[in-house]
This record gives C-alpha cells, sequence and structure tokens, in this order.
C-alpha cells in the first residue's frame, strides 16, 4: 500500500512501513499520522514483525511545527491524545516493531521511536527534546515512556537545554540497543525483525503485552502475572516444538 507520505511493503512475514516524507524530513502531519493509524490497528494479515522507518537522511523531524501554529488548548489536546493512540497502538497493538534510526529522531520523532520495541541507529543518528527551544511540551507519550528509557532527571535537562545525544550516547543511554555504520541500520533492523518474526507469537506477544505492565504494578501481581503469562506460552504447541528443538539439539520448524 502507497500514499504521497507513507507506504509499506511485507518480506517475509516483515512489514516494511516507511514515512515518506524527507523533503519536510518526515515530519508528522495530521494526515500522515492517520495514516501511521490505520496501518498499526489494523496491520496485514499473517505479518509476525513491523521495520519502521523514515525516508532520507533523518529519520524524524517530529511534530509538523506549520500545522501546529494557532490551536486553541482544546485543540492541542486533541492533537496530543491522537498522537497518544498511535504510539500506544505502535506499543501494544501485539506485533514486535524494529526501529530504524538515522539522523535527526528528534521531538515526536523520538517520541515514536520510544514506541518501538527494538531501536536501531547508525552513526548518523542524532536525539533531541527541542520542545523547550520551541516552547511547547512533548504531547506524543514522551513524558512516559522516554523518562522510562533515561530516566526524568535526563529528560529533563535535554529538555530544558535542547540538547543533542549522538548515535554513541543514544546507545549508552538505551534510546538505541544498536548502532551500526552509516547507512545500514535498515539491514541490521530486517535481519532482527525476521529473527523476532521466527519466534513463537504467543512468546512476543506476551513480551509486548505483559513487561510494561509488570514493571507498573507492585511485585506480588507482578510476579503472579509473570506466571500467568508463563502458563500461556509454555503450554503452547509453539513453545513445545521450541523447547523439543534445543533438546534434539536441531533448529525448530520455522513456520510456526
Ligand atoms: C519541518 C520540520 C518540522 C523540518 N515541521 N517542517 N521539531 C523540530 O523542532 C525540528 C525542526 N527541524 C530541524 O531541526 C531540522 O529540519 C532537522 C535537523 C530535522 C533537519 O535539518 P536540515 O538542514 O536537513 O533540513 P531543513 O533545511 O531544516 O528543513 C528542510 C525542510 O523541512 C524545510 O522546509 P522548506 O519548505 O523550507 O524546504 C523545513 O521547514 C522542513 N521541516 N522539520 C515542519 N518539524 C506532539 S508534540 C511533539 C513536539 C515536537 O515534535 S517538537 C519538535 C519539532
Amino acid at each position: 500500500m502507497s500514499t504521497a507520505t507513507f507506504n509499506f511493503e511485507i518480506e517475509q512475514r516483515v512489514a516494511i512501513v516507511t514515512i515518506n516524507r524527507s523533503e519536510k524530513r518526515n515530519a508528522l502531519n495530521d494526515a500522515l499520522v492517520a495514516e501511521l493509524n490505520s496501518f498499526f490497528v489494523n496491520p496485514p494479515k499473517d505479518v509476525r514483525a513491523i521495520v519502521l522507518r523514515g525516508q532520507g537522511q533523518h529519520f524524524c523531524a517530529g511534530l509538523d511545527l506549520s500545522e501546529h501554529v494557532n490551536r486553541s488548548p482544546e485543540e492541542v489536546i486533541a492533537h496530543s491524545r491522537g498522537w497518544q493512540r498511535v504510539m500506544n497502538q505502535v506499543q501494544l497493538g501485539g506485533l514486535p516493531v524494529v526501529c530504524v534510526m538515522q539522523g535527526a529522531v528528534v521531538g515526536g520523532g523520538l517520541e515514536l521511536a520510544a514506541s518501538a520495541h527494538v531501536r536501531v541507529a547508525d552513526t548518523s543518528t542524532f536525539f533531541q527534546l527541542p520542545e523547550g527551544q520551541r516552547g511547547i511540551f512533548v504531547g506524543g507519550g514522551g513524558s512516559v515512556r522516554i523518562s522510562r528509557i533515561i530516566g526524568v532527571d535526563r529528560m529533563t535537562e535535554m529538555m530544558l537545554t535542547g540538547r543533542k545525544y549522538d548515535a554513541e550516547d543514544g546507545l549508552r543511554l538505551g534510546l538505541a540497543h544498536y548502532c551500526v555504520e552509516s547507512g545500514t541500520a535498515f539491514y541490521k533492523a530486517m535481519d532482527l525483525a525476521r529473527q523476532i518474526a521466527s519466534n513463537a507469537p504467543l512468546s512476543n506477544y506476551m513480551m509486548i503485552q505483559a513487561l510494561g505492565r509488570i514493571r507498573d504494578m507492585a511485585p506480588s501481581e507482578g510476579l503472579f502475572t509473570e506466571s500467568l503469562c508463563a502458563a500461556l506460552t509454555q503450554s503452547t504447541e509453539e513453545a513445545q516444538e521450541g523447547l523439543a528443538a534445543f533438546l534434539e539439539k536441531r533448529p525448530p520448524r520455522v513456520d510456526r
């Protein structure tokens, strides 16, 4: 499927979603956010993992600032809630999402990347929250997700000063899980996505749905929930095949 600013294709059960607005550094306007939302609400059947990328030199320059001027408080709340819906759908839609990052991963671009489960940077990547410099605030879930990755203290400093972290800094802070040579992040992301797509789907699903929720629970509820997740995943055919393959010293059957 393809529109002027968004397209996706499927390769070996991996959907490759490309934001295609490089002339505006993949800034997220309302139309693009709506397209992302409809994809992530209803991803193609049989897809087991998603690679999310931005075309050109930059992953995403965040909010389209040209659309943001002259909005009333009510409109900004509605806009922010709309962004949060999309980011939630990326994070909790049920499919693992691998994000390819190059150049600017800025403002709402960092909020989008932080919703993904695996983040691959290349050496050109930089991270910034320039909201303070623009006189605005994060609105796409960054105060919840980015602060949990790097800590509230560091996020506050990042927003106050508008500092840029480079790719190595990002790796150290957890904004990236991998940092590869410039121009190669997509290939690394595809390798990872194919590997993830060959895991048992219910096991992937539980990682995505349960771990974040368990973190937000009291320890005793978290431990019980962990046992329930273990019971659900370990009693499936997929799990039996994965365990048997290990014990029989053979690769698991791939089309599980
Ligand atoms: C844009 C945007 C944008 C570029 N909205 N049009 N985000 C920011 O504050 C980031 C603002 N952008 C930048 O800092 C730079 O553009 C970049 C570092 C990302 C890239 O620099 P560069 O030199 O490659 O490109 P450029 O020349 O600055 O921009 C190229 C074009 O993209 C230009 O348009 P043109 O018509 O003059 O060619 C820019 O205006 C346009 N462009 N970024 C609109 N963001 C839900 S709350 C989330 C809050 C936020 O995300 S705040 C962060 C906003």
